[in-house]
C-alpha cells in the first residue's frame, strides 16, 4: 500500500492509522500546488480530484476520501480493533464521529488555510468551528477516546484537525478534554513515528 500525503495535513490521520495498524505501507509526499508527487508523477493521474489523502491498495486500486481510507485500514487490521464490528451500533457511532469530523471540523478548519478566503469568511468559519468543538468537548468528556475506552480511527482524525488550531489563531483553552485527548494521541509511539516520517518532529 502507498499513502499519498502532505506533511501535517488531513492525510496525517490515515498515516497514523497505517502506523498503528502494523500493516506494511509506503508514503509519498505530494506538492498540492504543482500537483506533482515526490517522485515527479502527476498526482491527478492517481487521484483526479487532486487532493490528499489517496491510498493505493496492494491490488493497485486507489481509494480516496479520508473516511473511506480510515475505515479500510481498520478493516485490514482487525486484530488492532481500530473500528467496532461492521454494522453494529458502535460501528455506526464511529461513522457518525468520522462524518462529523470530516464535515463539521475538517472543512471549516481547512478552508481557513485558503489564502483566497476573505477575513469575514474566516470569522464565520471560526464561529461554526468553535460551536462544533464545544460539542466535541462535552461529548468526549474524559473519554479517554471518542469511542469511550476503545481507541479508534476517529481519534487520529480528531487529533489531526486539532493540531491545526494553533496555526489558525484559535485559542484552545476552553477545551481541556480535547487538549488532553490531543496529548494522549501525541504521546503514542506511532504518532511520534509519523511526526518523524513527515518531518514534523
Ligand atoms: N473530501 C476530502 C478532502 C481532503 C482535503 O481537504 N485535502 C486537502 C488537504 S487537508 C487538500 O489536499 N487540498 C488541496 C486541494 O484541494 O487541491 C477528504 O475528506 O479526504
Amino acid at each position: 500500500m502507498k499513502l499519498y500525503y502532505k506533511a501535517g495535513a488531513c492525510s496525517m490521520a490515515s498515516h497514523l492509522a497505517l502506523e498503528e495498524s502494523g500493516l506494511i505501507y509506503a508514503i509519498e509526499a505530494v506538492d498540492l500546488v504543482s500537483k506533482k508527487t515526490e517522485s515527479g508523477i502527476d498526482f491527478q493521474s492517481i487521484n483526479p480530484k487532486g487532493y490528499i489523502p489517496a491510498l493505493v491498495l496492494d491490488d493497485g486500486a486507489v481509494l480516496t476520501e479520508g473516511v473511506a481510507i480510515l475505515l479500510r485500514i481498520a478493516a485490514l487490521a482487525p486484530d488492532k480493533e481500530l473500528a467496532p464490528a461492521m454494522g453494529s451500533i458502535n460501528y455506526m457511532s464511529l461513522v457518525e464521529w468520522l462524518v462529523f469530523i470530516a464535515t463539521e471540523l475538517h472543512k471549516p478548519a481547512g478552508m481557513q488555510f485558503n489564502p483566497a478566503m476573505p477575513a469575514d469568511g474566516k470569522t464565520a468559519l471560526k464561529t461554526i468551528l468553535t460551536r462544533r468543538l464545544d460539542y466535541a468537548e462535552k461529548t468526549l468528556g474524559t473519554g479517554p477516546f471518542l469511542m469511550g475506552k476503545s481507541l479508534s480511527v476517529a481519534d487520529f482524525y480528531l487529533f489531526t484537525v486539532f493540531s491545526w488550531l494553533g496555526r489558525l489563531g484559535i485559542d484552545t483553552g476552553a477545551w481541556p478534554h480535547l487538549i488532553a485527548h490531543f496529548e494522549r494521541i501525541k504521546a503514542r509511539p506511532a504518532t511520534q513515528a509519523v511526526f518523524l516520517a513527515e518531518g514534523l518532529a
